[in-house]
């Protein structure tokens, strides 16, 4: 379990980050796809990192420690187009400045809504992501809103596209897929 949580700091550029150079496991997705939802429920916690219904909650690259020995990174999400355009090109600029030069950056949690086929700002995501090289696991979310064939069905379409068995479809209603995430998170850590 991540159970000795806390927030740390919300940065805007990397010069902030903390010092203690320990890894870090950033939260990657479309706005409102279940990132601050998905810590909140890998750390047990209702509201520890902020959430909302409403697209453009998250604004910041906010730090938390996780058992003295891990940072978890949530991150603004993109693809939203409902914010002045000044504002959003700030965001991604973090968000983009964050992934390709953060040295303690170890994984990459990617996150993409199960219920949708890619979009074209996920593909670019994840070809920017292969082109730098980062690791990173898939996570498609809010799977209780899937029936069990819709689900299977998502599931084989989004391995085809990565070419990858590596995928966790995870609700945070459902522990059971909660846990299964955890333990991938651990065994990259360890
Ligand atoms: N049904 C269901 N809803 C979810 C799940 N995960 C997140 N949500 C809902 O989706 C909405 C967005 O969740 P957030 O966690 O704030 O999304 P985010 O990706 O952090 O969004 P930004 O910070 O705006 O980029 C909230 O209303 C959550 O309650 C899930 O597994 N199932
Ligand atoms: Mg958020």
């Amino acid at each position: 379990m991540f159970i000795n949580v806390e927030f740390e700091k919300s940065i805007t550029k990397l010069s902030d980050k903390p010092h203690d150079k320990l890894p870090e496991i950033a939260f990657v997705g479309r706005s409102n796809v279940g990132k601050s939802s998905l810590m909140n429920a890998l750390f047990n916690r209702k509201n520890l990192v902020k959430t909302s219904s409403t697209p453009g909650k998250t604004q910041l690259i906010n730090y938390f420690m996780v058992n003295n020995e891990v940072h978890f990174v949530d991150l603004p999400g993109y693809g939203y187009a409902k914010i002045p355009k000044k504002i959003y090109a700030k965001w991604q600029e973090m968000l983009e400045s964050y992934i390709s030069k953060s040295e303690e950056l170890r994984l990459v949690c990617f996150l993409i809504d199960s219920r949708h086929n890619l979009m074209d700002s996920d593909q670019q995501m994840a070809e920017w992501l292969l082109y730098i090289g980062t690791p990173f696991v898939i996570a498609l979310t809010k799977t209780d809103k899937l029936s069990k064939n819709k689900l299977t069905q998502q599931k084989k379409y989004f391995s085809e596209k990565f070419q990858t068995n590596h995928i966790f479809p995870v609700s945070i209603k459902n522990k059971n897929s909660i846990n299964l995430l955890e333990k991938h998170l651990k065994n990259f850590l360890n």
